[in-house]
């Protein structure tokens, strides 16, 4: 299988994650959705990542991979049926940290006078909400449990740090414990996003 991706995409680092953990090896295509020509026919969103299949059918978006991987691959699903919807809202959690991230650098490399200051200003509250809102519950976030809510979230964190720095460690410093003891674990060590 192929994975059209990037190396600072924290939705591609998701599906590398659990690639990982599922012992699925996935060849992947370094594909920039600004300037990929092929990438709008095989993806309506022209977003990455895009799963390639063997018979060349197309899975999209990050969720769905993440998802058809689990049932592709070996061993223990990365979603648990037990507190099921408690993992898929820290998932939603993660997610929209990482999209939340993402949209706020791509305001920061835009000219002065192009950039929204209400929506960075949007985006940076609604960063630290879910900060917030991770550090409260690290109670479910169980040390040693390692499913699709803590992937969700150390890519969004990945991102976060890569692209505006570790200020955050200061304030949500349960989160922080809990994001520092996750970074040995040899998928996440596989998978750290590079510029
Ligand atoms: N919900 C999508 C989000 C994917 C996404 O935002 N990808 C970014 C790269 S990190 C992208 O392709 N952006 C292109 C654009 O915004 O036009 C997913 O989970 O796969």
């Amino acid at each position: 299988m192929k994975l059209l991706s990037g190396p600072t995409s924290p939705f591609a680092r998701k599906c590398r994650i659990v690639a990982f953990e599922k012992s699925i090896i996935l060849s992947e295509i370094d594909t920039n959705p600004f300037t990929s020509d092929e990438l709008a026919s095989l993806n309506p969103l022209k977003m990455i990542p895009v799963l390639i299949l063997e018979n060349d059918e197309q899975i999209y978006d990050s969720d769905i991979i993440c998802r058809f991987l689990d049932d592709s691959g070996k061993g223990i699903s990365l979603y648990p049926k037990e507190k099921h919807w408690d993992h898929m809202v820290r998932a939603s959690l993660g997610n929209g940290l990482a999209e939340a991230s993402v949209q706020l650098q791509l305001q920061k490399v835009l000219p002065k006078n192009q950039q929204s200051t209400p929506l960075m200003d949007r985006l940076r509250q609604r960063i630290n909400r879910v900060l917030s809102a991770l550090d409260d519950q690290l109670l479910d976030l169980n040390k040693d449990s390692f499913k699709i809510d803590s992937i969700c979230v150390i890519a969004g964190i990945g991102h976060l740090e890569l692209r505006h720095g570790d200020s955050w460690q200061k304030s949500h410093k349960n989160l922080f414990r809990w994001y520092s003891d996750k970074l040995n674990r040899p998928s996440v060590v596989a998978t750290q996003p590079i510029t």
